[in-house]
């Protein structure tokens, strides 16, 4: 039987990459996020690059639990047993000190970040528990580990997604599903020019004079976790690139 995995945020960074490289191993995949036309254009590169891929798109936000709702009831009765869940939907809005910062910003985090993540967990994971198997990956975040200036709205939400893969493995104990943390630096995505509401020049400088991680970095550390052995799970996982630290020290101008 295929392998069903189904992906938030399939449609840029590293979503679209972990789509490409379980694409590769054979994965059946479910991938969403709101722009369809992405999401239908990487179902017809990956099902025409790998023949034996399956490709089913939804298209919904993360923020809307009956949209999300619809969306899983939506399935297919043989796409229904999904084995893997990758929450990877998420973004950083704005880089303010908090007294300044836009509480619409904020919502559009919090909601995303964590309610979204939590929604499309609460439609996923019962029928994991009910066949006593599968495997949750969360993006997590360096953001989740340690609070950085201006990122303090989108470092708790990488907190919270960290205690919530805590607590998802607790509950989910009985059931012998996985739950894996998966936390990088920085990587080069779409990440920064969302951050920064479309300013290029701003984004771009985010990754000025290092080599940042790329999103194919990050779907391979996913393919890692996913290709343990049953009895293993790798809970959490911090991928930097090299030449940062930490959260707020990067060696810029090195090799
Ligand atoms: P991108 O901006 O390239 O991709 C973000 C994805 O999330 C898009 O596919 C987008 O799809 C989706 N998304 C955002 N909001 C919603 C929503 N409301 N409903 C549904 N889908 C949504 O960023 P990355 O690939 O870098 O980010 C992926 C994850 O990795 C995030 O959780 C991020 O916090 C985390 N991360 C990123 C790091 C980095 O440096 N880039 C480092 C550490 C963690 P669409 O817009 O089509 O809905
Ligand atoms: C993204 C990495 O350091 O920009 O989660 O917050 S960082």
């Amino acid at each position: 039987m295929a392998h069903i995995t189904m992906i938030t945020g399939a449609t840029s960074g590293i979503g679209r990459a972990t789509a490409r490289v379980l694409a590769q191993d054979g994965h059946h995949l479910i991938l969403t996020g709101r722009r369809r036309e992405r999401l239908e254009t990487l179902r017809d590169e990956l099902t025409s690059d790998y023949p034996k891929c399956h490709v089913l798109t939804l298209t919904f936000d993360v923020r809307r639990r009956d949209a999300v709702d619809e969306a899983i009831a939506s399935l297919p009765e043989d796409w229904r047993a999904i084995d893997t869940l990758v929450n990877n939907a998420g973004l950083a809005v704005g880089l303010e000190p908090l007294h300044e910062g836009d509480p619409d910003d904020w919502e559009r985090m919090i909601d995303t970040n964590i309610k979204g993540l939590l929604y499309v967990t609460r439609a996923v994971a019962p029928g994991m528990a009910d066949r006593r198997a599968g495997h949750i990956v969360n993006l997590g975040s360096i953001a989740g580990r340690e609070v950085y200036p201006g990122g303090a709205v989108y470092c708790a939400t990488k907190h919270a997604v960290r205690a919530l893969s805590q607590g998802m493995r607790q509950d989910l104990l009985p059931y012998g599903i996985r739950v894996s943390l998966i936390c990088p630096g920085a990587v080069e995505t779409e990440f920064s020019l969302v951050r920064f509401k479309g300013d290029n020049q701003r984004a771009a400088s985010v990754y000025d004079g290092y080599i940042p991680l790329t999103a194919d970095d990050i779907a391979r550390t996913i393919r890692f976790a996913l290709t343990a052995p049953a009895h293993v799970d790798l809970q959490d996982i911090l991928v930097m690139p090299t030449a940062q630290t930490d959260a707020r020290t990067v060696h810029r101008g090195g090799k």
